[in-house]
């Protein structure tokens, strides 16, 4: 087995670990069964939850066997774990939709095959929260805590000023009685997350130990900075989903192709599976040719490749080489519409539409004459070729897929214009 604890820290993936040594050894003799749980509280995952999704994928490659908890129970509760606000419940067929979108998001991060050593699995904690009685839980888990001992955490310190709710108070509980569970009918004696899960996590520790005795571990995962301190994860306020229908490939390769030049090598430690030689490689070309942006090519390309597959890192490559070289003739009709997502198109009907008219309709001109002399100096292009005969008609310049005509101003602005007719 490879040593998994030193590939993690050369990474830089751990931030806190419980009982260190002896998971050290642990891990060097044996397949270790761990899990990280994800309470589904949105319709999908996003990057922020990439990098415990691949540390659970590199333990499986590491010989361990790894499982990923949908939080079907926990989630009708509310983890008040950095959160300065109380949650809002969402309702049993919302909770129940989302736990079933998260389960098949997360199980394309892992190997289920059974015909491994190690398959993955998934599990949901509501098959045993949602059948504990209320006396059974409060009599036989309740009592292993003391008040005190959960006030000190800091999920429930910090919300003390504002208070928190006795439902959000006792979700900690539940978390370590999930751990008590795995860890006696599947042998699961490590638990991974964020570095928000800590004081969750060691409630588990806390609990098995009284319970039964067993030694388990946890470990934590640092919260991703950026050098300029803004949040990671976000593109122009927006999170960068998994779901290809909220974000789609070409802005998730976007996304990762823009990465600060003092941020990429870290970002190719946490989410990619390039052996550390490459990584260096990489690390030398950053600093030699930063131009070429070498490292963030690399880091999109195995992101998108992993998330979203072969096809549509393909399609992202083209869409952004076609919109950088101004070739956007061939773009498919899909592609198109992938690369223009967040561009407002403009609707319009009336096919033999003047091309001065149409850069009025989409505001490329303020007026017609701007408009006219736009043309006339060459700076309109239309599908990839550039127009200069101010009467052209929109008949005349033909579609993308029969609907698109893309319209570019100058250099770098683009204009959709989608035809009803
Ligand atoms: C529930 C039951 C368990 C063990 C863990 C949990 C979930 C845990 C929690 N985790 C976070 C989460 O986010 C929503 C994801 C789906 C939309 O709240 N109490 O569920 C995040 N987690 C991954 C990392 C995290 C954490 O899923 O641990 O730190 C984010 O990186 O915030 O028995």
């Amino acid at each position: 087995m490879t040593n998994i604890l030193q590939d993690l820290e050369y990474r830089g993936i751990i931030y806190q670990t419980a009982n260190r040594e002896e998971l050290e050894k642990k891990l060097e003799n044996e397949r270790v069964t761990l899990y990280i749980g994800f309470d589904p509280t949105a319709d999908s995952l996003h990057i922020g939850h990439l990098l415990p999704i691949l540390t659970l994928r590199r333990f499986q490659q590491a010989g361990h066997l790894p499982i990923a908890l949908v939080g079907g129970g926990t989630g009708m509760i509310g983890d008040p774990s950095g959160r300065s606000t109380e949650r809002v419940l969402n309702s049993v067929e919302v909770v129940q939709g989302f736990t079933e979108t998260i389960r098949n998001q997360l199980s394309r991060f892992l190997d289920f095959s059974e015909n491994r050593e190690n398959p993955a699995r998934i599990v949901n904690n509501y098959d045993w929260l949602g059948s504990i009685s209320l006396i059974e839980f409060l009599r036989d888990i309740g009592k292993n805590f003391t008040v005190n001992y959960m006030l000190a955490k800091d999920s429930v310190d910090s919300r003390m000023a504002n208070g928190i709710s006795f439902t959000e108070f006792s979700y900690m509980i539940m978390q370590a009685y999930d751990f008590y569970q795995l860890n006696e009918r599947m042998g699961c004696s490590l638990q991974l997350g964020g570095s928000d899960q800590w004081g969750n996590i060691t409630a588990g520790l806390d609990l098995i130990s009284k319970q039964s005795g067993n030694q388990v571990f946890g470990i934590t995962m640092p919260l991703i900075t950026k050098s300029d301190g803004t949040k990671f994860g976000k593109s122009a306020g927006n999170a960068v989903w998994l779901d290809p229908e909220k974000t789609s490939p070409y802005q998730f390769y976007q996304f990762w192709v823009n990465t600060d030049d003092l941020d990429v090598i870290k970002f190719l430690k946490y989410f990619t599976f390039l052996p550390a030689e490459e990584i260096t490689r990489l690390e030398a070309a950053v600093s030699s040719e930063p131009e070429k942006r070498e490292a963030q090519k690399v880091l999109a390309a195995e992101m998108t490749k992993l998330v979203h597959g072969e096809g549509a890192l393909e399609s992202a490559i083209r869409i952004t080489q076609a919109l950088f070289s101004g070739s956007v003739n061939e773009l498919s009709k899909a592609e198109v519409e992938e690369a223009f997502k967040d561009v407002p198109s403009t609707t319009i009907n009336d096919p033999e539409m003047a091309l001065t008219d149409l850069l009025l309709e989409v505001k490329a001109a303020p007026s017609k004459r701007q408009a006219r002399q736009d043309i006339e100096s060459g700076a309109v292009t239309v599908n990839g070729t550039k127009v200069t005969r101010v009467e052209a008609k929109a008949s005349e310049l033909g579609r993308i897929g029969d609907v698109y005509l893309i319209l570019r101003r100058g250099k770098k602005n683009y204009f959709l214009v989608r035809f009803t007719e």
